[in-house]
């Protein structure tokens, strides 16, 4: 089978490799020539677990190339980008464009699957941009079974995690959303062999609910954690010990608070439920406002902390969006080393196992040096843990008992020692 994959990002290259490897000859389609060069020649352009392996065999096998334009396949797979506009509504530009460009190749059977997590009725625009670039043929409309188009056109939205990617590409169980059942039924074939978990089949709008009210939830699970942990501190009660024993309950099981919520998925998807349905989606709306003052919370108190300092040296262990990746983007802990950067008489040191160099935005500043993490303890005032990267996990906590700790992460300050 010929399949083109459109968008070799995070989504989109480890989906590729993955078909590749299955024995698909597959090509990926993408606009950054850089990308392009990257992958024809077997490097992964993001650190991934296994995706460099997997990567480099489907290349030299030949079942993999990447280009800059599409060719005529029998599965398309759509993996753009759908950020969020200032305001909370939904950028589907890069959907719209990834169509159009496919659109000329298409041929009497293909299938085009939309995988970027996408607002209710993507997937009818899809089919739309598609039917008005080529009225020589059919496509289906939103659950009408009655004729079979030419061309099949479903949402199966992804769902891996960074960190375990190749690996849930494979266990994790699927949604395949079709604007029809034929339309299901053909995607169904196609992840069939390579998903070991249960594929589910739906229609497209419900399928795009499914998938943001995944990420809404998570979203408005941790700002429950998040807003437990402020009133704690403003209690004086530990969060820590508070959530620890609260979860054993067998009914309860509270998140973990940390430095707010980052990632291009959890900090965005929620705002497309918001977009679309305004009144009713209070709770999920509160939410992202809760995630989102998270980081202006920690820079407030370490400013009042460096106040009994003169020129205070503040350590921030992690700056990337989660723990084990090197992924910066909408990072909470990136956001607040930059306030912190900025704040008058403050000398930031920053620690981050994961990176090899200062994040662009506080590299030309001189008041911040990427050290490791025996330098930021031994040269800090104030000690702040962000992210709880496995090599964090290793420290000595008795390390600190001269520093002032912000913890806001349980690195060193759980009842029970190292956070998990
Ligand atoms: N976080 C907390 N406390 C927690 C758990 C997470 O503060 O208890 C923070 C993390 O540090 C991070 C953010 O939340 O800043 C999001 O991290 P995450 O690991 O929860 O999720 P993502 O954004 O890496 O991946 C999510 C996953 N969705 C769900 O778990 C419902 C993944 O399965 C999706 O494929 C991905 O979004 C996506 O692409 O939509």
């Amino acid at each position: 089978m010929k399949i083109c994959v459109v968008g070799l990002g995070y989504i989109g290259l480890p989906t590729a490799a993955m078909l590749a490897s299955r024995g698909h000859d597959v090509l990926g389609f993408d606009v950054n020539e850089t990308v392009v060069a990257a992958v024809n020649a077997g490097q992964a352009h993001f650190q991934e677990p296994d995706l460099q392996m997997l990567l480099s065999a489907a290349v030299q096998t030949g079942k993999l190339s990447a280009a800059n334009a599409p060719e005529t396949s029998d599965y398309y797979i759509i993996a753009v980008p759908t950020p969020v506009r200032p305001g909370g509504a939904p950028d589907m530009s890069y959907v719209e464009k990834a169509a159009a460009a496919i659109a000329p190749t298409l041929k009497i059977g293909s299938v085009v699957i939309l995988e970027s997590t996408s607002p209710v009725g993507s997937t009818e625009m899809v089919a739309e941009v598609l039917r008005q670039a080529r009225p020589d043929l059919t496509f289906p409309h939103y659950k009408d079974d009655m004729v079979e188009a030419d061309v099949a056109v479903c949402h199966c939205p992804e769902r891996i995690l960074p960190g375990q990617m190749v690996r849930e590409l494979v266990q994790n169980d699927r949604i395949i959303g079709g604007l029809t059942e034929a339309c299901a039924q053909k995607a169904l074939d196609l992840y069939q062999e390579f998903v070991t978990g249960t594929c589910y089949v739906t229609d497209s709008r419900a399928a795009e609910l499914v998938k943001l009210s995944e990420n809404a939830f998570r979203d408005v699970n941790i700002a429950f954690a998040n807003e437990l942990s402020m009133i704690c501190d403003k209690l004086e009660v530990d969060v820590w010990q508070v959530r620890e024993l609260a979860n054993k309950h067998p009914r309860v099981s509270i998140l973990e608070p940390g430095a707010g919520v980052g990632g291009h998925c959890i900090a965005v998807d929620p705002w497309f439920i918001v977009n679309s349905a305004p009144d009713e989606a209070r709770l999920i709306r509160m939410a992202r406002i809760v995630n989102d003052d998270k980081p202006h919370r920690i820079v407030d108190r370490v400013t009042l902390l460096a106040d009994r300092f003169k020129n205070a040296v503040v350590a921030c262990y992690g700056v990337t969006y989660k723990p084990d990746v090197d992924d910066l983007r909408e990072s909470p802990a990136l956001e607040i080393v930059e306030a912190l950067a900025k704040t008058d008489g403050l000398s930031v040191l920053v620690c981050d196992p994961t990176l090899s160099e200062l994040p662009a935005s506080l590299r030309d500043l001189s008041n911040v040096h990427l050290v490791d993490p025996g330098r930021a303890q031994r040269e800090s005032d104030i000690v702040v843990f962000l992210v709880g990267h496995r090599q964090f996990k290793r420290l000595d906590p008795n390390q600190f008992l001269n520093k002032v700790v912000v913890d806001s992460i349980g690195l060193i300050s759980r009842p029970n020692g190292r956070g998990v």
